[in-house]
């Protein structure tokens, strides 16, 4: 019987950490697949810092067992009383020396890379972008500083440059968490902004996650950083620039969604360049990797979304039964046309393995 349940237990135990670790292989959303020059820095300390550990474990393992084979009692011996040794200054020394140049070998490397990673110094030239980042419960907000453009939920970046991020929370603190590309910035309601920067080496779509315990949706607040050329980034611009949240949608169904959707969900949502709104800019939608950073953009999830959107964040700050299923289908055509730039379609996405 209980062999029988070691086994089993056993192989629970393996069940469930393959599981979880087949959670831990994500493409673009890990720390160990750096494609930025952050998350490269960040995984060559944590390298050197596993480096170290194993060799101190080797080698203190192996002290641990010569001892315990060495000095074990033997069979006639039980009379004897080893001879007793008060301090060896030579051990002594190699085991305050040894200690003092591994951590010298640690902390080097760390605190130059701690300033590394805190240098602003090209903010302010030219041509350098800052995005002021805001973590809202649940959705994240981009406004692009001195560019007139804005987005929600997606942010844009072009590749191989430093793009600078000032960031800060509207309600309670929340954490932007980019393990592909950087590493971590908590946003902190109030005055004070955290800064971090980006750079991408490769284009494709990056995916994020809010790391601090926000509220009851925390764990579905996601985020993707799409990261294009920088002709591509000059082209998304000028696209952005040129929405016009006026402009006519083609079938007879979204212009009717277009209506509803400027009387009852334009006080909160916003179409083309705005100030941060209650809720998220809707600019550009229809290109949207997920829908409130979290539905595969489907017609159906958005209608779903739009009638009953605290069945799939609870707790979100928007409203439910604002329009009827027939309003919500018709505002679902209109969004879903809303696609106001080609830039960053082709970006590589996710291996969905
Ligand atoms: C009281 C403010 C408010 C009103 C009114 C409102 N929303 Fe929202 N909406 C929000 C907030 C807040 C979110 C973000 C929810 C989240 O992700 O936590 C949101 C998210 C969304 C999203 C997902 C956005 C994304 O970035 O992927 C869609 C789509 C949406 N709303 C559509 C609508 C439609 C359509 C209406 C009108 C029928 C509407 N909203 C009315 C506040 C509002
Ligand atoms: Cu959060």
């Amino acid at each position: 019987m209980r062999g029988w349940m070691g086994k089993f237990r056993s192989l629970f135990l393996f069940g469930t950490l393959a599981l979880i670790l087949s959670g831990c292989g994500k493409d673009n959303l890990s720390a160990l697949k750096p494609k930025g020059y952050s998350s490269e820095l960040i995984l060559d300390l944590m390298l050197i810092s596993i480096a170290i550990m194993i060799f101190v474990f080797v080698i203190v393992m192996a002290i641990y067992a010569f001892v315990l084979v060495r000095y074990r009692q033997k069979k006639d011996d039980e009379d004897i009383i080893p001879k007793q040794v008060e301090g060896n200054k030579a051990l002594e020394v190699i085991w305050t020396v040894i200690p003092i140049i591994l951590l010298l070998v640690l902390a080097v490397p760390t605190v130059q890379a701690t300033f590394d990673l805190a240098d602003r110094s090209t903010q302010d030239d030219d041509g350098v972008l800052t995005v002021e980042v805001t973590g809202n419960q649940y959705w994240w907000h981009f406004n692009y500083k001195g560019e007139e453009i804005s987005s929600s939920q997606e942010l844009y970046i072009p590749t191989g440059e430093r793009v600078y991020l000032d960031m800060k929370a509207s309600d309670v603190l929340h954490s932007f968490w980019l393990p592909s590309i950087a590493g971590k910035m908590d946003t902190l309601p109030g005055e004070n902004i955290n800064t971090m920067y980006l750079e991408a080496y490769e284009e494709g779509v990056y995916w994020g996650h809010c790391t601090e315990l926000c509220g009851p949706s925390h764990s579905l607040m996601d985020f993707r950083v799409v990261a294009v050329s920088q002709d591509e980034f000059e082209q998304l611009k000028e696209d952005f620039r040129n929405i016009d949240p006026e402009a006519k949608p083609e079938t007879d169904s979204a212009v009717e969604g277009q209506k509803t959707f400027n009387n009852k969900c334009m006080s909160c949502h916003a179409i083309g360049n705005a100030p941060m709104g209650v809720g998220p800019n809707l600019s550009n939608f229809a290109n949207r990797e997920r829908i409130a950073g979290i539905l595969e953009p489907t017609k159906e999830n958005l209608v779903s979304w739009i009638t009953n959107p605290d069945e799939h964040k609870p707790g979100n700050k928007m409203p439910a039964n604002l329009v009827d299923e027939q309003q919500a289908e018709e505002i679902a055509d209109y969004l879903l046309q809303l696609d106001h730039t080609d830039v960053g379609e082709d970006a590589p996405t996710q291996s969905e393995e």
